[in-house]
């Protein structure tokens, strides 16, 4: 497959697997939608992760789209998991998390690992696709000017062709930065059915959005329009806003986020763990509202997703 690496011998070396079914359908141009697999791994709890996982893939299926979730076993990418591949990634307390530039060394020591916003997207990039569904992106961090901590989901989707619907980034994070820096990178946002980026457990983050979509077509337009417009590959962001009836609380969600960012730095976590301590701070001080809210969130996007996905297709 064009861009696997190349062996000593100059042989190209597949390694990325593409499932059966993901392979018919992008051959017949049948839609497709990515999901990815660190939001079940370490976005959830178990065991309910494993029901969110398949249900998420029945939504994608509902719709007339066919998932795609994306994981590496065995030191292979994986493009497309079997069920009893997703119990695999859901049921695993050592599971990896694997960011975009953990692959090769997930791939040469044969490890198995979840992938997050940055990992899925370039191999599913690779694989051919071109519409990914997740919760919410990652982004900056609030603590940023200490630890410089930056998700390498904006690097990445700066030079990758994907769309990515997603409730906007993490309400965890410092939004006003995150957008400053997608335009920066020169990723391209716009709300969808909205002039406000979403927050994610939040419909509103507190900040505008300067384009808004209105239909899957109009999205897929864009998509073509990025296409034909010169310019490296960047990624198209899709904000769509969880709805105001299933956002977690606002007011409960200013209270607890604080404790949590508090705890999180006296507990002196860092690197990749931020993310999934907070998210799970949240949930135990919320009494699980912050869970269903975000998996509202993730619903909606899985189901606008297929959507696109079907309206990238028609062409
Ligand atoms: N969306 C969710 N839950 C998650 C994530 C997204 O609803 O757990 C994951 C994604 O995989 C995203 C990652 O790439 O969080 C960001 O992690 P970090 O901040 O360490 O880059
Ligand atoms: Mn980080």
């Amino acid at each position: 497959m064009k861009g696997d690496p190349t062996g000593p011998t100059g042989r190209r070396l597949t390694v990325l697997v593409v499932s059966d079914e993901v392979q018919t359908a992008l051959s017949r141009q049948h839609p497709v939608v990515a999901l990815e697999s660190t939001i079940i791994a370490h976005g959830l709890p178990r065991p309910r992760n494993l029901r969110v996982a398949l249900e998420l893939e029945q939504a994608v299926r509902a719709e007339g789209a066919v998932p795609a979730t994306i994981a590496v076993l065995d030191g292979r990418p994986r493009v497309g998991l079997s069920e009893e591949q997703l119990e695999r990634v859901a049921g695993s307390d050592a599971i990896r998390k694997l960011g975009s530039r953990d692959l090769p060394l997930a791939v040469a020591t044969g490890a198995d690992g979840a992938t997050t916003v940055s990992a899925t997207a370039s191999l599913a990039a690779r694989a051919g696709l071109r519409v990914f569904a997740t919760g919410g992106l990652g982004g900056v961090h609030r603590e940023w000017t200490r630890t410089q901590d930056e998700s390498a989901d904006l690097g990445l989707l700066a030079r990758t062709r994907i769309t990515v619907v997603c409730a906007g980034v993490k309400s965890i994070l410092d939004v006003a930065a995150t957008l400053q820096r997608l335009e920066t990178l020169g990723v391209a946002v716009a709300g969808y059915g909205t002039d406000r980026f979403p927050g994610f457990y939040l419909t509103d983050s507190g900040h505008a959005v300067d384009w808004t979509l209105r239909t899957p077509a109009e999205v897929a337009a864009v998509m073509r329009a990025q296409d034909t417009v010169a310019g490296p590959d960047s990624a198209l962001v899709v904000a769509n806003p969880v709805a105001r009836a299933e956002q977690l609380e606002p007011a409960l969600h200013a209270r607890v986020l604080h404790e949590a960012l508090r705890e999180c730095a006296a507990q002196g976590v860092t690197g990749q763990a931020v993310t999934p301590f907070l998210l799970d701070r949240l949930m135990h001080r919320t009494a699980g509202a912050s869970l269903e809210a975000n998996l509202a969130a993730v619903r909606g996007n899985v189901r606008l997703a297929a959507r696109i996905a079907a309206a990238w297709v028609r062409g």
